[in-house]
């Protein structure tokens, strides 16, 4: 968060004249940044793992900051949260054992849990991000970490996955950047555990970076997880809090289909779910999938198409 900008603002009355402004930036990628007005740091400490900062901004309500890069915020968390969890178990008639990974504020875990499943076993590495998520951002997680059915263990997630004997119906990886620490839950050695713990109807979904200014690291994670599962699907949504807007999600499987169930199926299941969220809906099931011409090119070919470059 830094200080003292004093761009004028687009319109006279936005913000009385003279009034400090504060703002919040992630660190340029390639040339682009993006940046929120803010009011308050209402935390910043460096844990275990990482810098933890929650900041209150204007645009988005309340935001969790990781090393600098946000992870979710009070007003658009619903987007990627829903994205990330509904289309993957809705498309599984039955999801009872499910693994996420990552995830410390609870979002996914909610979201989760609003499916029949019978347990939930979060692999988070940093218990801070989950303390501090509850006290600061108790809105994104609700009390789904007191659910009878999750259970939390802060370890590694690729160790813990390595060394799993669990029959997994859903394995949902909700982390960082596909750059720096989170780097090993995108490489096809994690995959292949995946793989081994997932049962053969079951359905693994990851975040996978924005296809616009991480698009090598996307192509790579695509291409990981092909060497790995026969039914390999990207997706997308707009999280207007993350870099560039556009945000892409990764499902996989041994043979599960998101586009392969019809929409009356979808339909049906949200309502036997009771499940009513506010950005996911059975169109955009299939909508999410449909893919810009250049995404698509970027996939099929050797290496990625970078509009940026
Ligand atoms: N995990 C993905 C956040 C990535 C955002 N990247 C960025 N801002 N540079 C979000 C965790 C939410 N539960």
């Amino acid at each position: 968060v830094s200080d003292g900008d004093d761009s004028r603002p687009p319109t006279a009355d936005w913000r009385p004249s003279r009034a400090k402004q504060d703002w919040f930036a992630e660190p340029p990628l390639r040339g682009f940044q993006q940046r929120v007005q803010t009011t308050k740091v209402c935390y910043r400490k460096e844990s275990c793992a990482q810098r933890i900062e929650v900041v209150d901004s204007v645009p988005f309500g309340r935001m969790l900051v990781l090393d600098g890069a946000v992870q979710t915020t009070e007003r658009d968390e619903f987007i990627y949260h829903e994205m990330l969890v509904h289309p993957a178990l809705l498309c599984h008639p039955d999801p009872r054992q499910v693994l996420l990974i990552g995830g410390g504020d609870g979002g996914a875990l909610r979201r989760i849990l609003q499916h029949p499943v019978s347990t939930v076993t979060m692999v988070e590495l940093d218990s801070q991000v989950v303390e501090v998520s509850q006290r600061y951002l108790p809105s994104v997680g609700g009390t789904a970490i007191l659910d009878h059915r999750a259970s939390l263990l802060i370890e590694d997630g690729v160790e813990f996955v390595k060394h799993c004997d669990l029959k997994l119906d859903a394995v949902i990886v909700d982390s960082t950047d596909p750059v720096g620490p989170a780097k090993a839950l995108f490489a096809e050695e994690f995959y292949r555990s995946v793989h081994r713990i997932l049962a053969d109807d079951g359905v693994f979904v990851t975040q996978s970076g924005s296809p616009l200014l991480m698009p090598a690291e996307l192509h790579e994670t695509y291409h990981n997880l092909r060497q790995v599962f026969p039914v390999v699907r990207l997706y997308l949504t707009p999280v207007p809090s993350y870099p560039g807007t556009l945000w892409s999600f990764t499902f996989a499987s041994k043979g599960r289909d998101p586009l392969g169930v019809e929409p009356g199926v979808i339909r049906q299941r949200l309502s036997d779910r009771a499940i009513s969220p506010h950005f996911y809906t059975s169109e955009l099931h299939f909508g999410a999938f449909a893919l810009p011409s250049f995404v698509e090119e970027a996939l099929k070919g050797g290496r990625p198409i970078d509009l940026l470059a």
